[in-house]
């Protein structure tokens, strides 16, 4: 099959001002429908076509660098604008909030830790909030377009329930070179609903 660059669940406008609508156009018409005609365009004519995205991310080791980045960028960008609202849950709650505050003390160090991992990443890539196989909740940064769910990472596989997108594509506009108050902007969008069901779905399947 090929892959279809899915609907923006709000208007370009809608994040604003933590992400500004020109920002919002070019991120999503610009880049994420690179990656997505890249990507089918890396798949056409192979066995690839038949596998889902998350078949190709778990074996994205077989195939070519140009699979890796755009399956990546596919779905990395599937899942950031979907754990985004302009009407956001911002409290954390349940099984998930109970987690975070064991593992990192509380929502608050937890932010902290995400902000600290995000401004270590030199260069592009991605901070995640992510669920092992094992069950546990744990927090990472990958390169370029890489994710957990990709066999290319050895040590820190898993599924992943939010995502950062640290490229400058994200905030260059609107924040040039403040990638710190971009990452503290972005709290106050980030949907802790939709965050809280992926991890209840993956409760349900590890
Ligand atoms: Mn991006």
């Amino acid at each position: 099959m090929s892959f279809t660059l899915p609907q923006l669940p709000y208007a370009f406008d809608a994040l604003e001002p933590h992400i500004d609508a020109k920002t919002m156009e070019i991120h999503y018409s610009k880049h994420h429908q690179a990656y997505t005609t890249n990507l089918n365009n890396a798949i056409e004519d192979t066995e690839m076509k038949s596998k889902s995205i998350e078949e190709l991310l778990q074996s994205v080791s077989s195939y070519s660098p140009a699979v890796r980045n755009n399956a990546g960028g596919f779905y990395n960008h599937n899942l950031f604008w979907e754990i985004l609202s302009p009407t956001p849950q911002k409290e954390v709650n349940g099984i998930l909030r109970e987690k975070i505050e064991q593992k990192w003390g509380s929502i608050e160090e937890f932010k902290t830790y995400m902000k600290q991992v995000s401004m270590a990443r030199f260069g592009s890539g991605w901070t995640w909030l992510y669920v092992k196989y094992n069950g546990e909740i744990e927090v990472t940064t990958t390169a370029n377009q890489d994710n957990p769910m990709m066999d290319t990472n050895l040590t820190d596989r898993g599924f992943p329930i939010l995502g950062i997108d640290l490229w400058e594509h994200a905030y260059y506009l609107n924040y040039q070179n403040m990638r710190a108050d971009y990452l503290d902007a972005l709290w106050e969008i980030i949907d802790w609903k939709k965050v809280e069901e992926k991890y209840a779905i993956l409760q349900g399947i590890l």
